[in-house]
């Protein structure tokens, strides 16, 4: 308690915050406090959801003075703390994440069966939060939950969407999308505080001005603003006490909002412009590497950044903190271009609001950015419309160009004459119209640009920014991804887990290399008898959610083969259904008898973006081939598909840990790394892949003999692009091929109707801009070699040991350690 005589400067002056002691019996007491006094019911008329939100506010209670006091240390400490800017956090459930944090899993399950209560139940009562989109959204979950375990200071920033990414249904087949309103029961997992309210100014003019001591100044008469509202997340490090903080806002109308624009006393029009503002914040945009460019994302994209930037630092930096030393206490990660307009607004805070000079400013801010690229593909690099930008955000803009003049007239001194380099290194674009190139105001404003996995960054390097590479050679490098194994693993896979630990003790659950120590007993035949049925419980596990969930029967022995991310043309889903139906088609036609084949599940999970329409062709015929083929006696129990709808974090933590054969089979030089190849190689599949990504480093470390490649390098694809692409040919000359197609075509899979596969067979006919006909044969042979291996239980069970073994450099603790070392100096 605060005493007249303790010092008030020691914020743990307030008293300590106990959690209750780990025993059954003080968690059951928790439970029903926050039961009767959270949820004001009793436990006799509690609804499953009343159970749920009082469960997790008990756990909440264990994570509690880990938080407070990691917060006092942060602040105590001065140590730099990683600002995370990420417009997309896919965090998955957390109910379980928080109990095998804190180990309080077996009390928990413990306490709820003396209650009465089917804990399953309860966590199967939460919806995930999915706030991102994909690979680089779930990147930035385990970033942050890598970073508590390794206790380095770090707010993850991001926005709190009331929607998060639509829930997949399918009618007739055919891709339809829900609204996902995780909020609508509650979240026990957020804490509002709207009284760290900021304001966040958009539109209206700059003017110049002379200042007090004669300078010609620039300022900004902003003509409208909304209110952000942070809403904190606990992100808590395993077992180790600390618990650090995910700030996401929330957009909320100001007062001044309706009475600036809308001053008319109109009730109605006052309530239209609430609903404006708020819908900043109001749902994820559901694309994946292609973004639209539209006005509201840009709103978004500011309006976090604006919020961040403002709360770390007025609210977190001691008050009076010199600004000069803004570098020693803060990297702001660029989570690709997203958050770029986070530099320029940087530079208006210091030159605008606290009278730095513009040399100064430029070189605190340039210290003060990493910036991370994801992708490869050209229309995935965000550019924004000046006339877009200048409109919603006029001083940023007018910054920009004076970063890019300032910048060129740099390049311009080391290449004398040279128009051409100097064009091609413009942050501003002349045509088609007049726009800002994101990626390249990321890499003039950070002392970091790195890519995500070796190639990938390689490609950085040498085809998406080569001039600023040449440029820069120091400020270019590569951090390969990585995915935490405590949600991955030790959550997803407790049965292997377990196996693991018994052999090599539990060290490895943070320190992932350590499972290095379990490749000796790939030649231990007790142990790959354990390893394989641990494999086949978590297919009955899988099988058993998939009926519940789906109403899908699969068999109960059968290779499982699985292929699960977003639906886009460069991952080649397509090919995939190629090589269904080409051995679908093997055995009807007779040239292979049914009781030859080894048998297969192919499983799919796969979101298509909602205005991607070859994407959503794509699933209608897998959702087709799948129907037809279950369906057909004739490859009864050897050949079976499965499509489950809305692939997620939770069915994730499912499938991964029962899949025999991991997909990843994208066109070599267009999947930057891939990250869920890296969580079947830790569970035990073996992949099946193309020379693309991450792959790479797979499979180097697994070894050639334990990993299925296949296909064109990324410099035979630029090849056989320059010599000019016909997909026809190899449909004319390839027997296999030809067939598979022409049934495809024939309306086999869609009750005749020709018309309704015409399109993806059309586009992979005459255009297929991912080259999958050319990898057709190549992907076929590789598929031969892994029944081959398959046949031999041992072999393939000596193989998937070796690769969990050897994938310990895939810990995202690892990537962040790369990231300290060779980019944040901390
Ligand atoms: N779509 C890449 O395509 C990569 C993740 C995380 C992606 C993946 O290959 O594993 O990022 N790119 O680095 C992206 O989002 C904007 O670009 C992805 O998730």
């Amino acid at each position: 308690r605060i005493g007249p005589t303790m010092p008030m400067s020691s914020e743990r002056a307030s008293g300590p915050v106990e959690a209750p002691d780990k025993t059954v019996e003080e968690f059951v007491a928790a439970f029903l406090n926050e039961l009767n006094f959270g949820q004001g019911v009793l436990l006799s008329r509690s609804t499953i959801n009343d159970q749920y939100l009082a469960l997790a506010r008990t756990v909440r209670q264990y994570l509690m003075a880990g938080w407070l006091e990691t917060g006092v240390q942060r602040r105590e400490s001065g140590r730099k703390t990683i600002g995370y800017l990420s417009a997309e956090y896919l965090l998955g459930r957390q109910l379980s994440n928080a109990l095998l944090a804190t180990d309080l899993q077996d009390i928990a399950d413990e306490a709820m069966k003396q209650c009465g209560i089917d804990i399953a139940a309860l966590r199967a009562q939460e919806i995930e939060p999915g706030l991102g989109n994909g690979g680089l959204g779930r990147l930035a979950a385990c970033f942050v939950d890598s970073l508590a375990t390794m206790d380095v200071p770090c707010i993850g920033y991001g926005i709190r969407y009331e929607y998060g990414i639509f829930r997949q249904t399918f009618e007739d087949n055919r891709q339809v999308e829900v609204p996902d309103s995780w909020l609508s029961l509650g979240s026990p997992w957020e804490f509002p505080h709207p009284e760290r309210q900021v304001r966040v100014d958009f539109g209206g003019r700059t003017e110049t001005y002379t200042d007090d001591q004669g300078r010609e100044r620039s300022r900004w008469i902003p003509d409208w603003n909304v209110l952000g509202i942070p809403y904190h997340h606990m992100v808590p490090g395993f077992r180790n006490g600390t618990v650090n903080t995910l700030r996401l806002w929330s957009a909320k109308a100001t007062q001044a909002f309706d009475l600036q624009i809308f001053n008319s006393g109109d009730y109605a029009a006052a309530v239209r412009a609430q609903t404006f503002a708020e819908n900043i914040s109001k749902v994820l945009y559901p694309e994946d590497s292609t973004p639209q460019g539209k006005e509201l994302r840009l709103q978004q994209q500011y309006f976090f950044v604006a919020c961040s930037l403002h709360d770390f630092i007025q609210n977190t930096l001691p008050q009076d903190f010199d600004l000069r030393r803004l570098p020693e206490r803060i990297i702001f990660q660029l989570n690709d271009t997203h958050p770029v307009i986070a530099i320029p607004e940087l530079m208006r805070i210091l030159v605008d609001r606290k009278g730095f000079d513009w040399d100064e400013a430029w070189d605190i801010t340039r210290q003060c950015f990493a910036y991370t690229c994801h992708t490869l593909l050209p229309e995935a690099l965000e550019v924004w419309s000046a006339e877009l930008l200048g409109r919603l955000l006029p001083r940023h803009l007018e910054i920009i160009y004076r970063i890019n003049k300032e910048f060129l007239e740099e390049v311009r001194e080391t290449f004398p004459g040279d128009e051409m380099r100097i064009r091609s290194m413009s942050i501003i674009a002349e045509h088609p119209e007049r726009s800002v190139r994101m990626a390249y105001l990321a890499t003039i404003g950070s002392s970091k640009v790195n890519g995500v996995a070796e190639l990938h960054s390689q490609l950085l390097r040498d085809k998406v920014l080569p001039e600023f590479s040449q440029y820069w050679t120091e400020k270019f490098t590569n951090v390969t991804n990585g995915i935490t194994p405590r949600r991955f693993v030790f959550l997803a896979n407790r049965r292997l887990s377990d196996l693991i630990t018994d052999k090599i003790g539990s060290g490895w659950v943070t320190d992932l290399e350590r499972l290095r120590d379990l490749e000796p007993y790939a030649d231990d035949a007790d142990f790959r008898a354990e390893f394989a049925a641990v494999k086949q419980a978590n297919k009955e596990r899988l099988f058993k959610v998939l009926q519940a969930r789906d109403g899908i029967e699969l068999p109960e022995h059968a290779m499982l083969d699985v292929m699960v991310k977003r639906l886009h043309e460069y991952k080649r889903q397509s090919l995939k259904l190629l090589h269904i139906v080409s051995t679908y088609e093997s055995i009807i036609s007779g040239r292979m008898r049914a009781e030859d084949a080894v048998p297969r599940t192919f499983v799919f999970g796969a979101k298509a973006a909602p205005g991607y329409h070859m994407a959503k062709e794509t699933i209608f015929l897998i959702n087709s081939v799948a129907a037809t083929i279950n369906a057909d006696e004739r490859v009864k129990d050897v050949l079976s598909v499965a499509f489950p709808a809305n692939y997620n974090v939770t069915l994730a933590e499912k499938l991964i840990p029962a899949a025999d054969l991991s997909e990843q089979i994208s066109l070599a030089g267009k999947e930057a790394s891939g990250t869920g190849n890296m969580k079947f190689a830790l569970n035990g599949a073996l992949t099946i892949g193309t020379d693309d990504g991450a792959n790479v480093e797979i499979r180097q470390l697994v070894g050639d003999d334990n990993f299925f490649l296949f296909g064109m390098t990324e410099p035979e694809v630029e090849q056989l692009r320059a010599e000019g692409y016909q997909p026809t040919s190899y449909y004319r000359s390839n027997d296999r091929l030809r067939a598979t197609i022409d049934l495809l075509a024939g309306g086999h899979f869609t009750r005749g109707d020709r018309a309704a596969s015409a399109q993806v067979v059309d586009n992979l006919l005459t255009q297929d801009p991912f080259m999958a006909l050319a990898d057709f044969q190549g992907y076929l042979d590789a598929q031969d070699r892994v029944d081959a291996v398959y046949r031999d239980t041992d072999a393939w069970t000596r193989s998937a040991i070796l690769n969990v073994a050897r994938s310990g450099f895939f810990s995202s603790d690892r990537s962040m350690r790369d990231y300290l070392d060779r980019i944040w100096n901390a």
